[in-house]
């Protein structure tokens, strides 16, 4: 730990380069060069200053927002770096795909912020974890605002962490104000670190104007999560002293607290402190800020040089391209679709000693739907983790932990959750390799799909959602042979992905499994049946209907299911559709939720061949999946439907 002298001399620079350069950025707002926004740290320089120092860059994991400018400086980020990012030019760490706050260093373990507030605090808590499950010796830096801590995810991310005992400090930045929403709008306790007693650890709450106290109090909570390692809350009260962004003036603060707080300005603070300890002069301090001015213009100009990003040499993906080829290869020669999922995960975490997996049940019990039976016994608890109900949270976990070399495996016990995470998976995970540049590899297993009696809650498959975001790989497997092979090309691939496994299925279907290890292989469409007079694609469960109507029908029809449903591969079924004429599209849900309607759209539009009559959707009826046997059955298509639709089209 450093003695205040030299903390002074380390942190008051650091301090006075982010309110000089902040300033700066804001006046390159002002002439329009920096787009979007600046926040301003004025006022939160001595916590964040405070809280960083005791961090070790590239080690310890810190999730940083945005009032911690001098906190990315501190952990590495250099001036020009934020510059280039503010003006979102060729230079910029995002390059240009993302603005101002936006930015980190997901290699060296300071995660790039996504604008949600309170979804970070997981991604700290699965990095932190991972890191101390390889054995490292490393602490997590969660920074959350008073108007974050009302999300539910601040509850989800630190019960988490108490739970697993996982060492990240929280750290409530109370700067009195969210936007213009003063605190005696958003909680009632007195100190928001008394909320630690709600989840069995220790809270504190300090002034965090006060940069020396903030350092030393990081010290001894690091200390303290050395000797017993669980979370702790830590709350630094400050106040923003400027409006929440540059077009806010703030005025809803009444002037006599601003000014009371304006006395207490950190930076000031810090540079008193370093004369009055370090024996630093007036005329060194001077030259010690006429030299920080100095850098600052050379990096603003440096920057104003950089070409703007080119769209035409741009890397238009969201997509890690690179993902592994092969694996090793696997017989079994008959499972039904749920020994299949056992045996993929089994498989998985023989063969990946990074590989986790972890969700509600999965340990002891094996899984709602006895999924991952025999594998807690087999690879222990470290490997195959109970959590609690916190789905969003839960992938965020994963996401910070596949940021550090592990491999998780999520299970949603029903894939109606799943839309519990719909910001961790959708924007967080899908956009994180688009945005941070490192690939963001999570395996999502959602059991889904209708038929059992369930209701609305328990049955939905959410395709239609899950295929909308960018970033985001999904595959639906209709047989042990695909589920088996769906889930390994799911793990492998670099990119988060989601494998639908539709629950009609885990019993009531069997066949062998003999996947020669060839994963590029899998990424595409299966074809069930020949046929020259109609194309019938389907997905999910409805693929059996569909072979089984097309059976009824005596020949001709082409049974197709894309499995892949992101990204769509539908070259193989648009030539089965050049070739027909004729094109029916099946599937479990409603017309509106399901994605049919874009295969239609992509298969009649790119496929510039004329069709003998007009593309068909089958699909439930606008409404919930309903409870009642007889009500179900009717609602979901099966074959006797899907073989009146055949016969309509091919007028028989
Ligand atoms: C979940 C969510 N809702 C709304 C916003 C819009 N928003 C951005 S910053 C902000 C205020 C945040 O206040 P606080 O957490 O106290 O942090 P501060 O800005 O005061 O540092 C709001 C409402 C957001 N980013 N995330
Ligand atoms: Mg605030």
């Amino acid at each position: 730990m450093l003695s205040a002298e030299a903390f002074y001399r380390l942190a008051y620079p650091a301090m006075f380069l982010s309110r000089q350069l902040e300033e700066r950025l804001l006046e390159l707002f002002r002439k329009g060069y920096v787009k979007g926004t600046v926040t301003s740290s004025a006022g939160n320089e001595a916590t964040a200053a405070g809280a960083a120092m005791p961090l070790r860059p590239g080690e310890d994991v810190a999730s940083l927002l945005h009032r911690d400018f001098v906190a990315h400086l501190l952990l590495g980020a250099t001036p020009y770096q934020l510059v280039c990012q503010y003006l979102a030019n060729a230079e910029s760490p995002t390059h240009g795909r993302e603005g101002n706050v936006h930015h980190g260093n997901a290699a060296s373990r300071r995660m790039p912020m996504m604008s949600h507030l309170g979804r970070m605090l997981s991604v700290a808590v699965g990095a932190t974890w991972a890191a101390r499950r390889r054995d490292e010796d490393v602490f997590g830096l969660a920074i959350i605002g008073d108007g974050g801590s009302s999300t539910g995810e601040f509850h989800e991310a630190i019960n988490l962490a108490s739970v697993h005992r996982v060492p990240v400090l929280f750290l409530v930045e109370n700067n009195h104000y969210s936007f213009s929403t003063p605190t005696e709008l958003q909680y009632r306790c007195k100190n928001l670190s008394d909320r630690a007693a709600g989840y069995g650890i220790a809270g504190k709450t300090i002034d965090g104007t006060d940069a020396w106290e903030v350092y030393t109090t990081v010290q001894q909570a690091l200390a303290l999560m050395q000797a017993d390692p669980e979370p702790m809350i830590l709350e630094c009260r400050a106040l923003r002293l400027q409006g929440h962004a540059a077009y806010d003036k703030g005025d809803y603060v009444p002037r006599e607290r601003l000014q009371e707080w304006q006395r207490r300005d950190p930076v000031p603070a810090a540079r008193r402190r370093l004369i009055d300890l370090a024996g630093y002069g007036e005329n060194d301090v001077a030259a010690l800020e006429a030299e920080i001015e100095a850098t600052i213009e050379q990096a603003v100009r440096e920057a104003l040089r950089v070409p703007r990003p080119d769209p035409k040499r741009h890397s238009w993906t969201s997509y890690r391209t690179s993902s592994r080829a092969q694996a090793a290869p696997f017989v079994a020669a008959k499972a039904k679709n749920g020994d299949a999922v056992r045996m993929a995960l089994n498989y998985l975490l023989e063969h990946n000693s990074q590989a986790f997996l972890a969700g509600q049940d999965v340990g002891t019990y094996g899984s709602a739907f006895k999924t991952c039976k025999g594998l807690i016994e087999r690879f222990g608890q470290e490997r195959v983790m109970d959590l609690p109900i916190c789905e969003s949270a839960t992938v965020g976990f994963a996401l910070g932990a596949s940021q550090v070399g592990a491999e998780p495996i999520l299970e949603f016990q029903f894939a109606d959750f799943s839309t519990e995470a719909v910001t961790q998976i959708g924007l967080n995970a899908g956009t994180w390799y688009f945005r941070a540049g490192q690939p963001a590899p999570l395996l999502m297993r959602l059991p889904c799909g209708g038929g059992l009696t369930v209701g609305p809650f328990h049955s939905g498959e959410f395709e239609g959602l899950w295929s909308c975001f960018p970033g985001l790989k999904l595959l639906y497997p209709a047989t042990p042979q695909e589920t088996f092979e769906a889930l390994l090309a799911g793990f492998y691939d670099r990119n988060p992905c989601l494998v639908l496994e539709h629950k009609l299925l885990y019993w009531s279907r069997s066949g062998p499994i003999d996947f020669d290890g060839n994963l590029a292989a899998v990424w595409r469409p299966r074809q069930y049946t020949e046929g020259d007079q109609l194309t019938l694609v389907a997905f999910g469960a409805m693929v059996h209907d569909a072979i089984a109507a097309a059976g009824e029908v005596g020949g001709g029809v082409e049974v197709w299911n894309p499995f892949v449903l992101r990204p769509l591969n539908l070259d193989p079924i648009r030539r089965s559709v050049a070739k027909t004429g004729r094109l029916l599209v099946v599937q479990e849900c409603s017309s509106a939720a399901g994605i049919g309607h874009r295969l239609i759209g992509q298969l009649f539009c790119a496929g510039g061949h004329s069709l003998k009559c007009a593309p068909e959707l089958l699909a439930a009826p606008d409404t919930p999946v309903p409870f009642a046997p007889e009500l179900e059955s009717f609602y979901r298509p099966n074959p006797g439907k899907i073989a009146a639709a055949i016969r309509r089209m091919l007028e028989i």
